[in-house]
């Protein structure tokens, strides 16, 4: 798949080379009013069990279960079975949309009844995984890491599919025995805080498999963009005050203790950015942050809501802001629009952004970079 640039109006050797457009990312341009943001309704739900096997139902859907008080006593230890009761997916397996794509394909004939004038298969402007938008929505103020979105236009609907950066694929390849500790200790935070049925109890003596998963589907609208995305959940509470989906899932995060007010500035500037993107997309209404000690126990629990978070860091004037996040994806997503105009699933644009410069893109036809399977492709043409 060669890189082809795009073709220049005019052609005139005089004249300057024509340039692609690029969309900036300062945080400054886009610090307006919130824009309207539909209430996210659940679509649909699928499964991957222990092997990473679809299934169109929620039989991975699990329950919160949280100790009586903010305080886990006995102590949760969540380095308990890194050892010997660990069993990690393989992500060097790259599945882009494929399980996602799935539940589509599976849904087609109701998806295709709430058609719109455009006559689309899939009545929505765009497909794609909730943590591809956490990222889009954090770009303002991300500084470290860049990303790369694969964006095909198919039958009306606008795909986007995350491509492993270098620098990624180097940082997982070579994450430290530590760095996979920790990633096992927010998995394991999970095993002691949710129940395998609505009335259970935590049974955290189990194995830890990383194939397991619980997807929700949300249909939403951002400006005049309508969405269709699905994430990753981690529970939903049978007790809770939102008993409906997605608003009853509980969102499960571990995080190293705070012991001062810097730390927990700190920790609201750079971190609760990126579970409150994460959450607010699919309408998730709480997350419940277990905090580490030094010795791998949770030493306190404490609950976000969601909708309360952009009340924490108001007073804070270097802080980030929810508007911003949500105007630049708005941008963003018009930004495909305007240069990804050509139906064809053979048609990729790959979509570059590194912190300190706009985004940028580059088209490729053919080969090496599509990402909508053959048989996806099909199902949907018939
Ligand atoms: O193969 C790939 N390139 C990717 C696959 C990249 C990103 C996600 N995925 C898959 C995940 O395996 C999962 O099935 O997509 C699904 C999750 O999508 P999402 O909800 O859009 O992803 P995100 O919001 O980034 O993550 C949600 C949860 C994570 O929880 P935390 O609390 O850490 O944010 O999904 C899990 C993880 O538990 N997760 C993954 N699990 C296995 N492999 C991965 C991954 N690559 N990424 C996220
Ligand atoms: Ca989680």
């Amino acid at each position: 798949g060669a890189t082809e640039a795009p073709a220049e109006p005019g052609g005139s050797p005089k004249r300057s080379r024509w340039a692609p457009p690029t969309l900036p990312t300062e945080p400054s341009l886009y610090d307006g009013p919130f824009p309207f943001y539909r209430r996210p309704a659940e679509e649909g739900r699928f499964s991957l069990d222990a092997q990473r096997r679809y299934h169109p139902d929620a039989r991975q859907l699990r329950y919160f279960a949280p100790p009586p008080a903010e305080h886990p006593d006995p102590a949760f230890d969540l380095r308990h079975g890194y050892r010997d009761r660990y069993v990690r997916r393989d992500e060097s397996e790259r599945e882009g949309l494929e399980h996602l794509l799935q539940w589509v394909a599976g849904n087609r004939d109701r998806l295709r009844a709430q058609g719109d004038a455009a006559g689309r298969p899939v009545n929505a402007d765009f497909v794609t995984w909730r943590g591809h938008l956490t990222k889009v929505l954090t770009t303002p103020y991300e500084s470290q890491e860049g990303w790369l979105l694969a964006v095909s236009l198919f039958r009306g609907t606008l795909y986007v599919s995350e491509v492993e950066t270098p620098a990624a694929r180097q940082q997982r390849e070579q994450r430290s025995d530590m760095l996979q500790e920790l990633a096992y200790m927010g998995y394991k935070f999970e095993r002691y805080m949710c129940a395998d049925t609505p009335d259970g109890s935590p049974d955290p003596t189990g194995v830890v498999n990383t194939n397991e998963a619980f997807c929700t589907v949300v249909r939403t609208r951002l400006g005049s963009h309508s969405l269709l995305f699905a994430g990753e959940v981690d529970c939903m509470d049978p007790r809770g005050a939102w008993p409906e989906a997605p608003a009853c899932y509980v969102e499960l995060k571990t995080c190293k203790e705070l012991h001062s007010p810097a730390q927990r500035k700190s920790f609201y500037r750079h971190k609760l950015i990126k579970w409150w993107a994460q959450s607010f997309l699919p309408g998730v209404s709480r997350i419940v942050a277990g905090f580490r000690a030094p010795d791998g126990s949770v030493a306190a629990l404490e609950t976000f809501e969601t909708m309360k978070i952009f009340q924490l860091i108001r007073g804070d004037r270097g802080c980030w802001k929810p508007a911003v996040c949500m105007n630049f994806c708005e941008a963003f997503l018009a930004f495909l629009k305007r240069v990804v105009t050509e139906d064809d699933p053979q048609l990729v644009h790959l979509f570059a952004w590194e912190p300190g410069s706009p985004v940028s893109y580059t088209r490729h036809q053919g080969a090496e970079h599509v990402f909508l399977p053959a048989w996806y492709v099909e199902t949907m043409s018939g």
